[in-house]
């Protein structure tokens, strides 16, 4: 059994539902042996052998979630099926539901417009990289990676540079002392370079070519390498467009291969999503409002949070869904509700449900009209408040997204009860900007942001107390990031602004 996912993921679990019609559930798979495979045609590779769980005929029944180590970069997975739950050899044998969970990889491009370097030529020869990720996706992090071939003999000889979509750029290679070494590759600049090219070719003699290998990203404009950070460069701008790395060469020089050609070119993109499985899963205490905590421990995510939306799944299915309350609180103790009833339902709850602004219906709306015993189908609700929907996105925006983040789960009602088997927190984030009031002598105050995201809206919000904020108006950037908004509303004498990044449905 083969299942293309349509795209490369790196996975982390697959939830398992087995063959579940009544009286022939021995037609479940039980031994399996899983591959995977990181094209649509690619050979397979050997991933683990699992027991799948055997069904029991009754209805919602939970997934079974089996986790998958070391699965990255996935294209296809596929179930080879040795036994059946019924041990008989010539069984049929089934599933009834597969779901795969992971995340996006890095977004890798094959440069194009490669071939030679002209010679003595400020033109020089752009390389492009197409990137075509989802809309709204930004950078957190950068590689770009080169081959000459035929290699450069002359190192001083060349510059590299790389730009985004919108113009930003950073010296990759530019020499400082000399050189005449010779480069070849393949090359690969990001952060965890350890030195720059240009640092490690002056430990060569001329005439050798440098060694490929991890470099940080330097220029050489001033006297002595220096580094330059390409997350920082690149971080929190738009994945999507036209990147181009420029190889300039400088000189003419009476030498053969003082030109090189660019062979091969990669760009590796990470993006600004955090995706993390919650921990403390088990049992929800019965009529106790103090309840279960899951936790998402978020750490390293650059920026402030953009968006917010959360899955989790019951097992068993839990009867009477108002006697729950489900709330989210963010590691600063910023809290929203995703679920609190206002009124009294006796369907079910089961899941997987994720909960996200891009949702329609509440959990309590989609489930009005339920009959009792009836269960609520797995899919994206929305956040809310008795009947009153919550953006999860507006809630959080602009906090800081590292930290302990709690999923709180009560049940306050006898004798229904549940655990919490799966649950997942995943976040995107943005750069907050650098803002900065000018005070106008009608007024008036012009509040600017720069070093904010080309990709992100924001709304301006306005507070007399640091702690309670009220919107004031939604703003988007220009290319570089920048923004000017005039609030010419008479305000105390102590009032105070900020930028938050967000995306809200009616915004
Ligand atoms: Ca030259
Ligand atoms: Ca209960």
């Amino acid at each position: 059994m083969e299942f293309d996912l349509g795209a490369n993921y790196d996975l982390t679990a697959a939830h398992i539902w087995n063959f579940n019609a009544a009286g022939f559930t021995g037609r479940g798979v039980k031994d399996v042996k899983i591959l995977v495979s990181s094209s649509t045609s690619g050979v397979f590779t050997y991933l683990t052998d699992k027991v799948f769980t055997q069904a029991t005929g009754a209805a919602d029944l939970p997934a079974q979630v089996v986790p998958l180590i070391g699965a990255t970069n996935v294209r296809r997975v596929r179930f080879e099926i040795l036994t059946a739950w019924s041990g008989q050899l010539n069984e049929y044998v089934g599933l009834s539901e597969v779901r795969f969970q992971g995340s996006a990889p890095a977004i890798t491009v094959a440069g194009t417009n490669l071939g030679p370097i002209p010679d003595s030529d400020p033109g020089g020869r752009d390389i492009h990289f197409n990137v075509n990720a989802a809309p709204g996706v930004a950078v957190k992090s950068v590689s770009v990676q080169f081959t000459l071939n035929p290699s450069h003999s002359i190192s001083s000889d060349l510059k590299i540079i790389l730009y985004s979509p919108d113009g930003a750029s950073a010296w990759i290679y530019g020499d400082n002392y000399g050189g005449y070494t010779a480069l070849a590759g393949p090359y690969t600049f990001n952060d965890s370079g350890a030195a720059t090219l240009d640092q490690v070719a002056s430990g060569y003699p001329n005439g050798t070519v440098v060694p490929s290998g991890s470099y940080k990203a330097g220029e050489s404009l001033t006297p002595g390498s220096r580094s330059v950070s390409l997350d920082l460069t690149f971080g929190g701008k738009a994945a999507n467009g036209i990147w181009k790395l420029q190889f300039i060469d400088q000189v003419a020089y009476g030498f053969p291969n003082t030109v090189g050609t660019v062979s091969d070119a990669r760009l590796s993109i990470t993006t600004n999503e955090v995706i993390v499985a919650g921990t403390n899963l088990g049992p929800i205490p019965d009529s106790d409002p103090a309840g279960r905590e899951i936790l998402f421990n978020v750490t390293g995510a650059p920026g402030v949070v953009k968006t917010v939306s959360t899955q989790f799944t019951f097992n068993p299915a839990h009867a009477w869904m108002s006697d729950l309350r489900i709330q989210l609180i963010s590691p600063n103790g910023t809290s929203a509700w995703i679920y609190l009833p206002s009124a009294g339902l006796s369907s079910d709850l089961l899941g997987p449900y994720t909960i996200a602004d891009t949702g329609t219906a509440s959990l309590q709306t989609a489930s009005t009209g339920l009959g009792d015993g009836a269960t609520l189908a797995s899919g994206t609700y929305r956040a809310a408040n008795g009947a009153t929907l919550v953006s999860l996105n507006l809630s959080f925006a602009g906090d800081s997204p590292n930290g302990i983040w709690k999923l709180r789960f009560a049940d306050v009602v006898a004798p229904d009860t549940t655990s919490v088997s799966q649950a997942s927190l995943t976040l995107t984030t943005a750069s907050p900007g650098k803002p900065t009031i000018a005070y106008q002598t009608n007024g008036s105050k012009v509040f600017n942001l720069t070093a904010a995201d080309s990709s992100a809206s924001y709304l301006l919000q306005g507070s007399d107390n640091l702690s309670t904020w009220i919107p004031l108006q939604t703003f988007t950037t220009s290319g570089t990031g920048a923004a000017s908004i005039t609030d010419s509303t008479a305000r105390g004498p102590r009032y105070f602004y900020r930028a938050v990044p967000v995306v809200t449905p009616g915004l």
